[in-house]
């Protein structure tokens, strides 16, 4: 089968280009990486051309020997739909977790995205913290979570406790809340090191200034997961912009109701009195 037909590499293409539509990868803005399944490999085996190894810029021992879809450094999320195997490539990693090599995509050259160190330590993060389930890591530059990091203090709970209020599905969508990674130097092993650390906890970690990191168990989940964040943060664009003050909200008595008949914990920590 060609790789580009087939239904993995289809499902990461369209993620890619949601996320163009929604406005969130200008230029070569964001990245996106997909954990190949054993069985998908299979399917495209025939396709596969090993290059040479190369570094990855970290250590992930955890994540030996597998494959991942990621797009290439420098490369247009607008384009990847109009032509893949120029802007995306399949990786393997080697024995140890230290070396990459490209085994499909990047025709015309190039390499992985900037951010792998981040993609590949959230992706041995969220492995083992899943149980194997977790699959797809995504980072947008979504506008309105970057508006916010100006004016809201850079605190997990602070962000949490925002986003949630603004739209009743948001404890829901993400109740283990979400992470908030400093203003640090994007694309190397530091960043990657403090955002993995978050990700122990969250499936979402916002870089202040930057954008966001999530991560779930496939593309629908993960870009939904992006896209309720985001939208949650215009709509507290939208009510900062019409007053400071909200005149009425979701209390912490309205969450632990919503936790109850939804099933799901919502840790305390977020539920503080303001
Ligand atoms: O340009 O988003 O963080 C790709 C990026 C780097
Ligand atoms: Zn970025």
């Amino acid at each position: 089968m060609k790789m580009a037909d087939a239904e993995f590499v289809q499902g990461f293409i369209r993620m890619a280009n949601d996320g163009w539509e929604q406005g969130w990868h200008e230029r070569n803005g964001g990245n996106l990486s997909y954990r190949v399944k054993p069985e998908e490999v299979q399917q495209v085996k025939d396709q596969i051309r090993p290059g040479e190894w190369k570094a990855t810029g970290t250590s992930v021992p955890g994540l030996a020997g597998e494959y991942f879809l990621v797009t290439g450094s420098g490369k247009y999320f607008r384009n990847v739909i109009l032509d893949p195997e120029d802007s995306i490539c399949m990786i393997q990693l080697d024995e140890a977790g230290e070396n990459y090599r490209i085994v499909w995509g990047l025709v015309n050259g190039g390499r992985p995205t900037s951010e792998l160190p981040s993609h590949l330590m959230n992706h041995e993060v969220k492995m083992t913290a899943s149980g194997g389930k977790h699959r797809v890591i995504y980072h947008a530059h979504t506008t309105n979570v970057i508006a916010l990091t100006f004016v809201l203090p850079l605190e997990d709970k602070v962000f949490t406790r925002e986003l949630w209020e603004m739209a009743t599905e948001c404890p829901v969508v993400f109740p283990d809340g979400v992470g908030v990674v400093p203003w640090m130097v994007p694309g190397g092993r530091e960043i990657a090191v403090a955002t993995s650390r978050l990700m122990k906890k969250y499936d979402v970690a916002i870089w202040a200034h930057h954008g966001i990191f999530v991560s779930g168990e496939d593309f629908d989940l993960t870009f939904g997961l992006m896209h309720t964040v985001e939208k949650s943060a215009e709509i507290l664009v939208k009510m900062l912009s019409m007053q400071p003050d909200k005149r009425q909200t979701i209390t912490p008595g309205n969450f632990r109701d919503l936790a109850r008949d939804f099933q799901v914990t919502l840790p305390e920590e977020f539920l503080y009195e303001k």
